[in-house]
């Protein structure tokens, strides 16, 4: 599944560690992985179709889905014109501590402060319609997999798994997983799992399903005490209400290699195979390679093929959606290496 809409989104820079960098995460990733798919000759690739908004509002903020579709736009108009749009002033809740909660913003640099939480993840014009695109490519992905196909994957950009219900940021715009995820519990009145090995903690897939029974989370990632997102990712965090005891973090020391990576993912497949779900959906971040610019463990090709083997060896019916991954020219080659892994026969 892939759409080429997501080359609307190709941010100029992002400021990142106190600077303008060159935006890590790129159009020529999601090429560099169709490229690898397309080369090797054992992957169908089948066009995605338009799921409308539903969806999408279904677990996130209608406040949120409108204010991407229109916000690069309202800011031309307010600052414009400039390239990418970031926020340069935050809604802290500290701000109004002991006076209540706070309200939407009007003015469009205060609403983007409200709508997202850092600076590495601007708008740009085309931002909102390769979001919707990536969404499109996960619900077709999973559409096949609910009627019959074992597997299928989502060649989804933007990533997803750091937008939470109402808050965009982390690259991720629209939470794909937790949209497919949702979307096939619900439709198919199923028990469905996200396992998410992208380097990040899916911080956003957490939170809009941790009061949520039928819907596990399972993350492995770099220690959040050193790594982004910092926030969540411990250990203790289990799920509250319905969803106590349906989220589990396995958080991860730096250089963590191939075999102790196995090690911690055989013991989060344990706690799927507890949880006995319908469908798993996989979070599917290459972020965690040796060689990868933004992360510090050491995981290789061959890791990445025998991690897909692993998956697929718990028996679900799984659905693969592409989240990080910024060694952008071994890219494909990781990807097609864990899809290998999952499905040798094709
Ligand atoms: C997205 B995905 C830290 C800046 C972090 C955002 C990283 C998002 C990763 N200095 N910037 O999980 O691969
Ligand atoms: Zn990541």
């Amino acid at each position: 599944m892939f759409s080429l809409r997501h080359q609307a989104h190709h941010p100029q820079r992002e400021f990142e560690s106190s600077g303008f960098q060159e935006p890590f995460e790129r159009p020529e990733r999601a090429e560099f992985i169709r490229s690898a798919l397309a080369a090797d000759g054992s992957f169908e690739f089948v066009a995605p179709e338009d799921w409308g908004v539903a969806p999408i509002e279904a677990v996130h903020d209608p406040g949120l889905v409108h204010f991407l579709e229109h916000a690069w736009e309202e800011y031309q108009q307010a600052h414009g014109p400039t390239h990418d749009v970031i926020p340069d002033v935050f809604a802290m809740p500290q701000l109004r501590e002991g006076m209540g909660a706070a309200r939407e913003p009007s003015d469009v640099s205060a609403r983007l402060g409200w709508w997202c939480f850092e600076t590495t993840t601007p708008l740009t014009h085309g931002t909102y319609d390769a979001a919707r695109s990536s969404v499109d490519v996960a619900l077709t992905a999973a559409d096949l997999v609910a009627n019959g196909e074992r597997f299928a994957y989502g060649l989804c950009r933007p990533p997803g798994h750091h937008a939470a219900r109402s808050v965009y940021g982390g690259y991720c715009f629209f939470n794909n997983a937790a949209v497919v995820a949702d979307h096939l519990a619900r439709t198919l009145d199923a028990k469905v799992t996200v396992l998410d090995v992208d380097y990040h903690h899916g911080n956003g897939t957490q939170q809009i399903f941790y009061s949520r029974g039928d819907v596990q989370f399972v993350s492995l990632h770099g220690d959040t005490e050193r790594a982004y997102p910092y926030l969540t990712g411990h250990v203790d965090e289990r799920g509250t209400g319905d969803g106590a005891g349906t989220t589990s973090n396995f958080p991860l020391a730096a250089h963590t290699d191939d075999d102790t990576f196995l090690d911690h993912l055989a013991a989060a497949c344990d706690d799927v195979d507890s949880f006995d779900p319908d469908l798993v959906v996989v979070s599917l971040g290459l972020d965690t390679y040796f060689d990868d610019p933004i992360c510090d463990l050491d995981l290789t090709a061959d890791g990445f093929e025998a991690c897909g083997r692993m998956v697929a060896q718990m028996g679900f019916p799984t659905v693969v959606l592409q989240e990080g991954g910024y060694a952008t020219a071994e890219l494909g080659e990781n990807a097609r290496r864990w899809l290998t892994g999952l499905a040798p026969t094709r």
